[in-house]
C-alpha cells in the first residue's frame, strides 16, 4: 500500500517505542493529516474512535522514523584508495597532513557540477530510506569556497525536494565551512575563518541554505578561538550552532559550543568531565558516532558514564562520509553503538529518534505521541532490543513519511524509485 496524504490510517496491536521507551501495552496508533492523531492501548481502543480509517496493519514494533543527525552525504569521489593505504600503515591524520583526506574529497566536490553531487548522493540516501531513515542532516564541508559550499548545501536541500527528484523525507543543512583548512589558504588560516564568517556565513544565511553552523575543533583542523569566531558569526545571523570536538583529542571544543548554547557536539571520545558538565547546563546534545570510531579503529571510549550520570541526551548518528564512515545504514550504527560504546539498546534507539531529533532542533518529529509529526517505521520484529541485536537488512515493514506510507514490503512494492 502507498497512500496519499490526508488519508486516515490505523495499526492495530503494535508495540510501540515512543522514541524514550517501550510502552507497557499493545497499542492502537491512528494517523491522520500528516499528524499521529491517537494512540490507545488496545484494551481501551474502541473501533469507533477511527471510524472511517484505513486497515494499516496489524502487529509488529512501530518506532519513530529514524533521524539521521550528523551526515557528510553530498561529495564528490570516493576514499578507497586511502582506506587501502591505512590498511598498509597510514594514520587518517598522516593522510590529512599529506594533502589527501578530506582535502582530496575537495578536489572531487569542487570538479563535480550540482547534478553530479546530486545524481551521486541520492542513491545513498535512497538506501537509508529503504532501513528507516526519515529525517536526515546533510553537512557541506567539502566545497570550502562560497560558490562550493553554496553548491553543497543546495544539493542537500535538493534531496529532499521529491517535486525536484529527490526523496520524501526531511532534509536539515549544516555549513561546515569550517571542516578543513583549503589549500589556496596554507599558512593563513586566519584569512580563511574570516571568509567563513565574513562571506560564506551571511550568504548562505541569507539564500536560507543553512540552519545550522558547524566547525571541526581539532589539532588537524582549526583552533578554540577560530571556532569562537565561527560559532558568533552564526548566532549573529540566526543560524543554530553544532560542533565536531574531541574526536582525536581534548581542546575544549564541547564546552565552547555548549557556551554558544549549540544544539549538539558531535564524536566526544576525548571530552572530560568539564566538557560533560558544561553540555549538561547547556542542555546541548551529545552526538556519539560509532561509525567513525569503527572505520578509524580508535580506542579511546567517549565517556558514556559520565554522560549518563550528568544526564546528557546521547544522539548517535552515522557520519556518513566517504573518510571517516563509509557507513550507509542507520540501524548498524544501533549495533555499532551497542557493542563498541556499550550503549544500552534503548539508548541506542533513542539516540536515533527522539534525541536525534533534539540534536537538529527539531520538536514534532523523533516521537510518537499524539499531535507530533507522523514520521513512523513499523518492523518485522517482536522488541525494540532485535534492531540493535542484530545487523539484518529488510526487517522494515513499512516506513511512513508525513503521514503517507511510502515503503511497504508487505505489499512488495515501494514508491521510492
Ligand atoms: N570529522 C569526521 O568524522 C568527518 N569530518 C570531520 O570533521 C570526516 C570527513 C572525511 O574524512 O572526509
Ligand atoms: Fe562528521
Amino acid at each position: 500500500m502507498s497512500t496519499q496524504s490526508g488519508q486516515r490510517l490505523l495499526w492495530r496491536e503494535v508495540t510501540v517505542f515512543d522514541g524514550l521507551q517501550t510502552l507497557p501495552q499493545s497499542m492502537a496508533v491512528c494517523v491522520e493529516g500528516g499528524r499521529i492523531a491517537g494512540l490507545w492501548p488496545m484494551a481501551e481502543f474502541d473501533p469507533a474512535q477511527a471510524a472511517g480509517s484505513i486497515d494499516a496493519g496489524r502487529g509488529g514494533l512501530m518506532t519513530p522514523g529514524l533521524v539521521d543527525c550528523h551526515t557528510h552525504l553530498v561529495f564528490g569521489g570516493n576514499r578507497a584508495d586511502e582506506f587501502a593505504q591505512r590498511l598498509e600503515g597510514a594514520s587518517y591524520a598522516d593522510i590529512a597532513r599529506a594533502g589527501g583526506g578530506i582535502l582530496s574529497t575537495v578536489r572531487a566536490t569542487r570538479a563535480a557540477s550540482e547534478d553530479a553531487l546530486f545524481e551521486a548522493a541520492r542513491p545513498r540516501l535512497q538506501a537509508m530510506l529503504a532501513d528507516g531513515l526519515t529525517t536526515v542532516e546533510i553537512k557541506s564541508g567539502y566545497g570550502l569556497t562560497v560558490a562550493d559550499e553554496l553548491k553543497m548545501l543546495r544539493v542537500a536541500r535538493r534531496l529532499g525536494r521529491p517535486e525536484e527528484g529527490g526523496l520524501p523525507l526531511r532534509v536539515v543543512t549544516t555549513l561546515l565551512g569550517a571542516h578543513a583548512l583549503p589549500p589556496e589558504f596554507a599558512g593563513a588560516s586566519d584569512a580563511y575563518i574570516e571568509l567563513v564568517c565574513d562571506e560564506m556565513i551571511p550568504a548562505a544565511a541569507e539564500e536560507g541554505l543553512a540552519d545550522a553552523v558547524d566547525v571541526f575543533c581539532e589539532g588537524i583542523a582549526f583552533s578554540p578561538a577560530q571556532c569562537e569566531r565561527v560559532f558568533a558569526a552564526a548566532h549573529r545571523h540566526g543560524l543554530a550552532r553544532k560542533a565536531h570536538a574531541e574526536q582525536l583529542s581534548n581542546l575544549g571544543g564541547a564546552a565552547l559550543a555548549a557556551r554558544f548554547g549549540a544544539l549538539s557536539a558531535d564524536h566526544l571520545e576525548f571530552l572530560d568531565e568539564a566538557g560533560v558538565q558544561a553540555l549538561a547546563a547547556a542542555g546541548t546534545v551529545a552526538t556519539l558516532l560509532p561509525g567513525a570510531f569503527h572505520t578509524l579503529r580508535e580506542t579511546r571510549l567517549p565517556p558514556l558514564e559520565l554522560l549518563r550520570r550528568h544526564g546528557v541526551p546521547i544522539a548517535l548518528a552515522t557520519d556518513a562520509n566517504p573518510g571517516s564512515s563509509p557507513l550507509f545504514m542507520p540501524t548498524l550504527m544501533l549495533n555499532l553503538a551497542c557493542t563498541l560504546f556499550r550503549l544500552t539498546p534503548r539508548e541506542a534507539l533513542a539516540g536515533m529518534t527522539a534525541h536525534g531529533a533534539r540534536a537538529l532542533g527539531l520538536a514534532d518529529t523523533g516521537r510518537i505521541a499524539v499531535g507530533r509529526r507522523a514520521d513512523l517505521c513499523v518492523w518485522d520484529v517482536g522488541q525494540a532490543a532485535e534492531l540493535a541485536y542484530a545487523v539484518q537488512p529488510g526487517r522494515l515493514r513499512q516506513r511512513v513519511f508525513d503521514g503517507r506510507i511510502t515503503h511497504d514490503r508487505s505489499q512488495e512494492r515501494t514508491d521510492e524509485r
